[in-house]
């Protein structure tokens, strides 16, 4: 760390003396990173996968158990492009060679022999979505509020199967992932996907971590703000990379059964001090789905002004920057409407039945009404933002609430939101029976009328969440004045 500026450690809380509303307050709101400990108590992944004479992984347990299944591993020592170097094996051939380098490591102690070989490191293996019965974990209460995985849960993030359907199939089902690397293996400096929140949850061994609060993003690129540094411990040099001997770092070494909340748009560096398995997630809500926005807008700038030479002899210009968007960001435009759209409705539909099924007409007041209120001024606010850009001018976008309540995948996404807020504020969940028809359930209510909604670009959604979140609050004041 030899001229690098570290100006702290971040803190750390025990997890059970902590509330959610605590968490909401000092934590996700202020976009400031944390370490917790107390939430991975009763984990199977905490038994099963770590021997517990010595703490170290239970690389045997794992093999045996899941290792016909095929992931992408990074080669530590090998930098292709911003990352490093994939290759692609399956598990119980990683775990092979994990056995195997650390066995010559012994033997070779003396000689340095060992010391070119490839340190590996098994990075997002969407282990949820291949062993769902297994359940490895239980996200803990705090990172509940997650509306990408919620929704990635019953829907693809791309429209269009033909364009994407193979990234889909894997890398896109879902951001939960197991990493797993021997002492020494790392990953090299960025900032998240989507610019979404992470958390990390070490099962065992030991991470370091290195962070830069995204206010100093602008001091770790080049001149051109299009490369950022790689390895913060390499020569960084100080011609292409002049501001980067400003930088001022948050440091924290992390340990077994810990887990950090990585904010939105803090860049870091990790690296494993030991044997190390850990879970990690992705996700945003309301607190920070404007940093998703923000970055897709940036990309999409630098994704149309990086082919401009070719925009007069291009038919469909517009739709290759948004292909390319989708490529090289992991979401584009559209995918990111239908995400909202849809996102929107299901809260609506919460709201709706808590109107409905309440006695009480300060229903609203709720924790639950509140935070699904919440959600809907957030999607207004960054709908509002869409506004003027091609989402506006595309005529073929057509979602309509009533074809939306048919879909069987939305139901399922409505008992999920239903479910996790329910979840988080220590109440009922409202829709108990599955074959329960949403739709009629909305018939007899006054806001019915908006059923016929169809949403064609963002204005039609910010007018569609201004009118349902006027008619809520207000019908409910009417009827207790009339009472
Ligand atoms: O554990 C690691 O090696 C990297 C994890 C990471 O970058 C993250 O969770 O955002």
């Amino acid at each position: 760390m030899m001229g690098m500026n570290i100006k702290g450690s971040v803190e750390k809380v025990n997890g059970k003396e902590m509330s959610y509303s605590n968490f909401v307050e000092n934590y996700l709101s202020k976009n400031k990173p944390v370490v917790i400990s107390g939430l991975m108590k009763d984990w199977k992944a905490c038994k099963d996968w770590v021997h517990h004479d010595d703490g170290t992984p239970n690389l045997q347990f794992i093999s045996s158990n899941f290792g016909n299944s095929n992931v992408q591993v990074a080669d530590c020592g090998s930098r292709e492009f911003t990352d490093q170097k994939r290759l692609d094996m399956s598990v119980a051939e990683f775990i092979d060679q994990w056995i195997k380098l650390s066995s010559e490591e012994l033997s070779d102690h003396s000689t340095n022999e060992c010391k070119d070989k490839a340190l590996l490191y098994l990075k997002d293996w969407h282990f949820v979505k291949e062993f769902p019965e297994y359940t490895a974990y239980t996200t803990p209460l705090l990172f509940r509020d997650d509306w990408l995985n919620m929704y990635l849960d019953h829907y693809h993030m791309h429209e269009d199967p033909d364009t994407y359907k193979k990234r889909d199939d894997v890398s896109c089902s879902d951001y939960r992932f197991v990493y797993m690397g021997a002492k020494g293996t790392w990953t090299p400096f960025h900032a998240d996907v989507f610019r979404s929140y992470s958390w990390s949850a070490n099962v065992c061994g030991k991470k370091r971590w290195y962070f830069l609060s995204p206010e100093q993003r602008h001091l770790v690129f080049d001149r051109n703000m299009k490369n950022s540094v790689y390895d913060i411990f390499e020569e960084v040099n100080e011609t292409i990379f002049p501001n980067f001997k400003k930088t001022t770092w948050l440091e924290c070494t992390q340990d077994q059964n810990e887990i950090i909340f990585v904010p939105s748009g803090w860049y870091h560096q990790v690296y494993n001090l030991e044997d190390t398995i850990s879970i990690n997630h992705n996700w945003f809500n309301a607190y920070n789905v404007s940093w998703v926005w923000d970055l897709l807008l940036r990309d999409y700038k630098e994704a149309s002004e990086y082919i401009e030479d070719i925009k007069d002899i291009c038919d469909d210009f517009e739709g290759l920057c948004q292909r390319n968007l989708a490529v090289n960001t992991g979401m584009n435009f559209y995918d990111f409407f239908n995400f909202m759209v849809r996102f929107s409705f299901a809260n609506i539909v919460q709201l709706c039945h808590l109107a409905r099924s309440s006695v009480f007409d300060e229903w609203c007041s709720s924790s639950k009404a509140q935070h699904l209120i919440f959600n809907l001024d957030s999607t207004k606010d960054i709908t509002t933002k869409m506004k003027n850009t091609c989402l506006s001018k595309n005529h073929n976008i057509s979602l309509d609430f009533r074809s939306v309540l048919e879909e069987p995948a939305f139901l399922e996404l409505c008992f999920q939101v239903d479910k996790t807020y329910a979840f988080i504020h220590d109440q009922c969940t409202l829709i108990d029976d599955k074959e329960k028809n949403l739709m009629g359930d909305l018939v007899d209510m006054v806001f019915c009328k908006l059923i016929s909604t169809v949403v064609c670009n963002p204005e039609d959604l910010v007018i569609l969440i201004d009118d349902i979140l006027q008619s809520l609050r207000i019908l409910p004041q009417k009827k207790g004045q009339n009472a």
